[in-house]
């Protein structure tokens, strides 16, 4: 690693601080260029691990004074990113003064201005940039903050915890401070002022106590915020009920801000969001806005327990809050909604993104054992794969084992900062589960292969089921053990009936596959049964399995689990477009495929399927993503022209049956479960109609007055089918929606997914729209990242056109904002899975990169890894 870029650190290198810091005063003067930060504690040496010098963090601060125990101290030693106080007491109160400056700081973390508005960003490592401190979790401090700013111009200023004092002072400059009574890691600060609307509200919490409720959102945006203030109370009321924990603050407020780097951050008490993740109503925001609102909202809120109290020692254990706290608000949107869809939404994410990354240079356990910057582990193997592998204790120990092991883990660790190993001993003492061989998913890297042979003796009446597991090396680790995976089973019987297990030896139809081969016999069988293996995704692997076509689809229509239909429908599709891949635009749809289809088609229209969302979710192919996973060199032409093939003749072949659909099915604009539903199937519906030039009129008519969610779908569909009426739509959309800044990232979102050679063009035309700017990463996500993440055709065109654009905004990034940049590179690092002349030419942007004189640690690390053998 060179210097340039800092070094790696290491998960087996952790030692615990030299020195606690108990108590931190700031004071915090904001001014744009110029603010000041007045930081008083009270340092401790930890007696276990003592040293005579105290090293402080900090980055991009003008250093103004420092005392000791009340004297100016002058034995340090400063660079870059850290303050050396060289022969310190033992115990002593440290007052730093430093400045910074909000205005100038584009990459929005620390503190910075969004659109006029104070606001920080400090996890993982933001608050070094607004003062010098230990910034590592494991230490732990009471705060009380005080926000002095103008009156006029920012009459808000917010902190964590409960307001204490406030007050006007000169200059029509006013204070206000806050105190936390909870300790605290510097991640979870936050410091907002600005000039907001405000919708309040309050909570009763289950013993009694009332929570004010205050969300803030800029001005003339209140009519947006009703729906995650609800969302917040429905999530207070379910972590009581399914988790029996209460909130502990006398309040809790959200702040929405335009410029941010992520989602929403879960600061004590003064969770700052997105605006995109925050602001909804009926008119401007589709049914996956309100759905993502609330699962966001609810994740925050969960973080006060998984994450807040009870924290994590270091940055490797990320996964102890973020794996855990994505499970819990997929279980709470599965208990508000439908418990199918959101697991194939989250299957999705593992299959797309999830197992591409274990294919690609960032390969890594979900508990990471290297990082040079931090910010880069914010994976989605630490989220969604950490969230897969709780789910898997989940299904091992069942839901009142699994809260049994939760209550443990809170009542031992509350108000401590600790690792992913206290996590499953506090689960496997509360249920005297051995978790030596399941502690591997933390340690280990890669997307386990199961392969599954059956035999079925009809004399003997015996099903036989062989599981074996593989583990190919990853870039990260060349050797790999078995793992302990649960393998949730059902049996069908020719009639489609679920044969019962019990009597066969299996516990909860949950097989344990722990060594590299096992053998599951079935007595008493009577006729072959039909196997649906891994039921609900109960492990996050690939599974290989030469079931027969009619197998697949006898699940399709028959599983008991909803998410198993739609998975052996997803694996039959897979099928069918790998077995005629080498046929390109000539590929056949196998005609038992197509007959599906029209069933399941039929059996909507007559009322027979409770689920539409479902339906609409099965009637869908495989994406690119998901069907390159299959390759170690994805054949990007072959899919696109199969993957097109196919759903042209699935609108040729439904198009009377669709088009039934759409004339049957109205929009009553609502936002039921079931008026969602029946919107999601017109979308699809939609999306194969405009291929055959079908139902034209509905579509343009949904384009201009559909909802929302109808309304994209409706041009999406006409731009995918490439038909000319897709640019008048994508005009006429944009003026009637110009004053909405959200709605116009929908419009850029669609804008990058258009095909054809004047594509590229079109795009970089947009960086001059008056909308786009390079420094807000919502916009360069709905333009660029788009175009990157979801136009396969285009970002792989055969020239490098899209190579060399995602590059060129690269370059421009790394400066403005490194975080954004490092998610952008993504599809690139993935370059040597595709043919030579897409490698050669992905490398060369990569190649670029690298050289760049002030390259980002951030994409240093990725750049780096990437490039190296
Ligand atoms: N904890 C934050 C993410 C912070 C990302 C820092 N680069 C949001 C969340 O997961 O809830
Ligand atoms: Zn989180």
């Amino acid at each position: 690693m060179t210097s340039q870029h800092g070094n790696a650190k290491y998960l087996k290198d952790y030692q615990p601080p030299h020195f606690f810091i108990d108590t931190l005063t700031l004071d915090v003067d904001l001014q744009p260029t110029q603010t000041t930060v007045y930081a008083r504690s009270e340092v401790r040496s930890n007696g276990a691990n003592p040293a005579n010098d105290l090293v402080l963090d900090g980055i991009d601060l003008t250093l103004k004074e420092v005392k000791v125990d009340g004297h100016t101290f002058t034995n340090y030693d400063i660079n870059d990113e850290q303050l050396l106080l060289r022969d310190v007491p033992q115990h002593f109160v440290l007052e730093i003064t430093t400045a910074c400056s909000p205005q100038t700081n584009s990459s929005l973390e620390g503190l910075y201005l969004s659109d006029g508005a104070y606001c920080t960003q400090c996890e993982a490592e933001g608050f070094r940039k607004i003062t010098y401190f230990l910034d590592r979790p494991d230490v732990m401090a009471e705060y009380e903050v005080t926000i002095k700013a103008d009156k006029a111009q920012f009459p808000y200023l917010l902190s964590n915890g409960n307001k204490i004092a406030s007050g006007d002072l000169a200059d029509g400059r006013h204070f206000a401070t806050w105190h936390d009574p909870f300790k605290k890691p510097s991640y979870l600060f936050a410091l907002v002022a600005g000039d907001f609307d405000v919708l309040r509200d309050s909570y009763t919490t289950v013993s009694g106590r009332e929570v004010a409720l205050e969300l803030y959102v800029d001005k003339g945006n209140l009519s947006k915020a009703p729906h995650a203030m609800a969302s917040l109370k429905r999530a207070m009321q379910w972590d009581e009920q399914r988790f029996n924990l209460e909130y502990d603050l006398d309040v809790y407020m959200i702040v929405a801000v335009d410029f941010f780097n992520m989602g929403a951050m879960e600061n004590k008490g003064l969770n700052v969001f997105n605006s995109k993740c925050v602001l909804a109503n009926e008119e401007t925001s589709t049914d996956r806005d309100f759905h993502l609102i609330e699962s966001i909202v609810g994740h925050e809120y969960f973080h006060n327990w998984t994450g807040n109290r009870v924290t994590c020692r270091d940055w490797f254990q990320l996964s102890l809050k973020e794996g855990l706290t994505v499970f819990r608000d997929q279980e709470f949107s599965s208990d508000l909604g439908s418990r199918a869809l959101n697991r194939i939404d989250a299957v999705k994410v593992m299959r797309t993104h999830q197992f591409a990354e274990d294919a690609g240079p960032m390969a890594h356990p979900i508990r990471p054992e290297k990082v040079l910057e931090m910010n880069n582990f914010y994976t989605v193997t630490v989220y969604d794969k950490g969230a897969e592998v709780i789910r898997m204790l989940h299904t091992l120990l069942g839901e009142q084992g699994f809260q049994k092991g939760m209550q443990c883990y809170i009542e031992r660790h509350d108000g401590q900062a600790v690792t992913c190993d206290d996590f499953i001993s506090a689960m496997s003492d509360a249920n005297g589960f051995d978790a030596s061989q399941f502690k591997r998913w933390y340690s280990q890297s890669g997307t386990p292969q199961v392969h599954v042979q059956e035999q079925f003796d009809a004399q003997q009446q015996q099903y036989v089921l062989t599981l074996s597991q593989h583990h190919s090396p990853t870039a990260d680790q060349p050797s790999k053990d078995n793992l302990l995976i649960p393998v949730a089973i059902e049996l069908l019987d020719s009639q489609g009936k679920a044969l019962s297990l019990n009597a066969h030896g299996v516990a909860d139809n949950v097989l344990q596959l722990h060594q590299s081969e096992q053998q599951f016999v079935f007595d008493n069988i009577t006729e072959r049964p039909v196997a649906v293996l891994f039921e609900d995704f109960s492990a996050p692997v690939k599974v290989q399995f030469e079931q027969s076509l009619n197998d697949q689809l006898h699940i399709v229509r028959h599983a008991s689990s909803d998410f198993s239909r739609w998975d052996a429908q997803q694996s039959a599709l897979s099928g069918c477009i790998l077995d005629e891949l080498g046929r390109g635009e000539k590929a056949q749809l196998d005609e038992a495929v197509l007959a599906t289809l029209s069933d399941l088609l039929n059996a909507a229209l007559a009322g027979q399927e409770h689920d539409l969302a479902l339906v609409a979710e099965l009637l869908q192919l495989p994406s690119f993503d998901t069907l390159s996973a299959h390759f170690e060199q994805v054949p990007v032409d072959a899919i696109t022209a199969v993957t097109e093939a196919f759903a042209q003749q699935i609108a040729e072949h439904l198009q009377v049956l669709l088009s039934e659909v759409v004339t049957q099915l109205s929009d009553d604009k609502q936002q039921s479960q079931q008026s969602v539903a029946k919107r999601a199937l017109l979308a699809t519906c939609m999306g194969y109609l405009a291929r055959v030039d079908t139902q034209l009129e509905f579509i343009e008519t949904q384009a201009h007055q559909g909802s929302m969610t109808l309304s994209l779908a409706a041009i999406k569909a006409l731009i995918l089918a490439q038909h000319p009426r897709s640019s008048a739509m994508l005009d006429e959309f944009a003026a009637r929606w110009q004053h909405d800044t959200l709605v116009m990232d929908k419009w850029f979102n669609l804008q990058a997914l258009r095909k054809g050679s004047d594509s590229f063009a079109n795009l970089t035309r947009l960086y001059q729209h008056p909308h786009f700017s390079w420094r807000n990463p919502n916009r360069v996500r709905a333009l660029i990242g788009a175009f990157a993440m979801s136009n396969p055709t285009q970002f792989h065109a055969k020239d490098g056109q899209g190579y060399a654009l995602l590059g060129d905004a690269l370059v421009k990034l790394n400066d403005i904002n490194p975080q954004n940049a490092s998610r952008l590179i993504t599809p690139l690092l993935a370059w040597r899975r595709f043919d030579s002349t897409r490698q050669q030419l992905m490398k060369e942007q990569l190649e670029r990169l690298k050289v760049l004189p002030k390259l980002s640690k951030d994409l240093f690390e990725k750049v780096d890894k990437a490039l190296s053998e």
